[in-house]
């Protein structure tokens, strides 16, 4: 087992590079072992090789397949430059920014799987009221698919981060049904997309994640400039970390699925049934 300590703190630079893929000058350290990384600011990540079954991967693999969505409002991660003006059926550019279909074409899929949180302090209903995501309601099968790589991943992080487990599970309580476990609310699920740098949004302020990587590829390792970190994430591994740091993918080759477990912001309020 691997404890690294580390004192890099490149909070700057690394906000600047938003947008931009990693390359290889942005670690030092690459942490393909079970470990435990601490930065100054205390407990950052940890990284639990092979941390699913079999049966997991099995039942969340044909799931994590069939995303079929572009990305089209995740800019910072699609990169630099990549949101626009819509444009409308009129011709006219929409206040709106989207990626461009012939933008995100280029780029891989992406959805969501599990709840979504009403806007704080919101009464109205539509997109504004919590809700399954679209995914989940079109195939109701999908969520029990990827759900005992979830409860693995919710046991995983109950047990070796028990304060920060407690303190989310605490958080999201309140939300009841509208959680995938204790600790998540929703899994976001990536197909074959290289992200650049950027932080997650919607996720619980103080949060953490669990990201989990399924099926056949070379490359793809996760990189967190602010600490010089590379993850060599492989099929089957689990990486628990703090989302808000800016973090982003190295190329990579063949298919590449991963599941990126959370709490929305504001979930809490959605008030438990
Ligand atoms: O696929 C990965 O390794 C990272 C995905 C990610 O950071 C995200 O979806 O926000
Ligand atoms: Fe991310």
């Amino acid at each position: 087992m691997l404890v690294l300590a580390t004192n890099w703190d490149f909070e700057r630079e690394a906000r600047l590079m938003i947008g931009e893929f990693p390359n290889y000058s942005h670690y030092i350290h690459k942490i393909e072992e079970d470990a435990w990384v601490f930065t100054r600011q205390g407990l950052f990540a940890r990284f639990m090789p092979e941390a699913l079954s079999p049966e997991a991967i099995r039942l969340a693999r044909p799931v994590m397949q069939a995303v079929k969505t572009r990305v089209t409002n995740r800019g910072n991660a699609a990169a630099k430059g990549s949101m626009m003006p819509r444009i409308k059926k009129s011709g006219l550019l929409s206040a709106t920014n989207e990626i461009p279909p012939e933008v995100n074409r280029l780029l891989g899929f992406s959805d969501q799987l599990g709840y979504l949180d009403a806007k704080k302090g919101s009464k109205k209903r539509g997109t504004h009221f919590c809700r399954r995501t679209g995914l989940t309601r079109r195939h109701p099968g999908y969520l029990e698919g990827i759900m005992p790589a979830v409860r693995r991943c919710d046991q995983l992080f109950c047990e070796e981060l028990p304060e920060q487990y407690a303190a989310q599970v605490a958080e999201i309580k309140s939300a009841g049904t509208f959680r995938i476990s204790p600790a998540f609310s929703t899994a976001n699920l990536n197909r074959d997309w290289q992200t650049t740098y950027h932080t997650d949004k919607y996720d619980l302020r103080d949060g953490w994640i669990a990201l989990f990587a399924l099926g056949d590829y070379e490359g793809g390792d996760l990189v967190v400039p602010r600490y010089r970190l590379r993850f060599n994430l492989r099929p089957g591994d689990v990486l628990f970390f703090k989302p808000h740091e800016v973090h982003g993918n190295l190329p990579f080759s063949g298919e590449r699925l991963t599941a990126v477990l959370f709490g929305r912001e504001h979930i809490a309020s959605c008030g438990g049934r």
